[in-house]
């Protein structure tokens, strides 16, 4: 079978909710990936972020090859020897007093929600029914109904409604606006640090400060959703530690499998996660034993191979390298560590056709909304590699 008749395959019994590339990929190694044509790319998107280890990182294969053998599932049901261990690992490592395990990035964030939302009726006094929380526009937190009800997308809710009630969006990196927008009924407000999807836009400096400030002056939690700018990918094992800032509820997701599995959690204080009481919320697979030995050897990977200061000096080098491109349709190169926004000139037509280009010269990455390309390799590569890039970024920002 050759791409085409993959292609073909997936057209006719998957349903078309995306749009990738066209190419079919087979085998992933580091940074490099391989279609089934035994074309080599350099993977610069990383699975938005969910192998910053690389692909096939041994050490995490290893890891679940092991625990799958051993005892993949117990459901929480009963207990099992890996949990305790990545909770504490993950625990001492974040700096958060408790976790919670969940499975995808967006269960995390309906996670956090509940518990924010359980929290203002326990804990603040917010009558029954009345709690409030704000979102930023241009949000990402995932596709679940309550979630994309306060996406500001329109593509996103088009369709799905109606939505559950108790959410309101405010401008994204405007404290005033929280501020303003805070009542007595207003439990939580979820932010991230960099809005990715948004197209990599970047809040004003000291804003997480002044939104931890004013959470704390009417004791709102702050959700902070790290599910893709965590984990070391702008250079600090969280993108808030740019800022000293700590959460109150931290979401995690996506690197902290490698890439192997889908393993989500919520960091938190032992106050906040206190008010869930058995029963109140869970998931078979959530902090399974397998999942749990991937995310434990995922970890140690990010921190004993230094790949968050890898990831803060070979971003720090990419994007001042993509800032000197001569280039007239390049409006702004933004971004922290290897999580970097290209935004073309509207005149450039779109970063679709440069994504694509950027395909058949062997870099694999994608456009996010309309205009920016995003760059965000695995944390494993080097200045070597990032130069091969370069040159073929720089060949194809240069084309008519
Ligand atoms: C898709 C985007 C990236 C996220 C943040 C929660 C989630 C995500 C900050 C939900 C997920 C995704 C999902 C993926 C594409 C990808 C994405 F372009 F859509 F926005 F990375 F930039 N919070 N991000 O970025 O996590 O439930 O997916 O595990 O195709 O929807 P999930």
């Amino acid at each position: 079978m050759n791409t085409q008749d993959y292609i073909a395959l997936e057209n006719q019994y998957n349903a078309h909710n995306y749009k990738p590339l066209d190419v079919v990929l087979q085998r992933g190694e580091g940074i490099w990936v391989w279609d089934v044509e035994g074309n080599r790319y350099l993977d610069f998107l990383s699975a938005y972020s969910a192998v910053n280890q690389g692909h096939g990182h041994p050490r995490i294969l290893k890891a679940m090859i092991e625990q799958a053998a051993r005892l993949p599932l117990t459901s929480r049901a009963f207990r099992n020897d890996q949990l305790p261990l990545l909770a504490r690992e993950l625990c001492e490592l974040s700096g958060y007093e408790m976790m919670l395990p969940m499975n995808s990035g967006a269960e995390a964030v309906e996670t956090a929600l509940k518990t924010a939302r359980k929290w203002g009726y326990q804990v603040k006094g917010v009558p029954a029914g009345q709690a409030e929380i704000i979102a930023c526009a241009g949000n990402f937190h995932g596709r679940t109904i309550s979630i994309v009800g306060f996406s500001t997308e329109a593509q996103y809710k088009d369709g799905f409604g109606p939505f559950t009630p108790g959410f309101k969006t405010i401008p994204y990196g405007d404290s005033d606006a929280l501020e303003a927008a805070i009542t007595p009924n207003t439990v939580a407000f979820i932010v991230e640090p960099i809005q990715g999807e948004g197209g990599v836009v970047m809040p004003p400096d000291g804003y997480l400060k002044r939104v931890r400030d004013i959470c704390d002056r009417h004791n709102v939690l702050l959700i902070l959703d790290e599910i893709q700018t965590g984990l070391g990918r702008t250079g600090h094992l969280m993108a808030a530690d740019w800022e000293g800032v700590k959460a109150d509820m931290v979401t995690i997701g996506k690197a902290l499998s490698g890439g192997f599995y889908p393993v989500s959690a919520v960091l938190s204080s032992r106050e906040i996660l206190g008010v869930l009481k058995p029963g109140d919320h869970g998931s078979t697979f959530g902090g399974n034993p397998l999942a749990a030995a991937v995310a434990r050897e995922s970890l140690k990977v990010l921190v004993e191979e230094g790949l968050i200061e890898n990831a803060r000096e070979m971003g720090a080098y990419l994007k001042g390298r993509l800032e000197r491109i001569g280039s007239d349709i390049i409006h702004e190169v933004r971004g922290r560590g290897l999580l970097i926004g290209v935004e073309l000139k509207p005149e450039a037509g779109g970063a679709r056709r440069f994504a694509e280009a950027l395909k058949q010269e062997g870099l694999l990455c994608k456009e996010t909304h309309q205009n920016v390309l995003r760059f965000a390799p695995p944390l494993v590569i080097t200045r070597q590699d990032i130069d091969w890039a370069l040159e073929r970024i720089e060949k194809v920002l240069m084309m008519p």
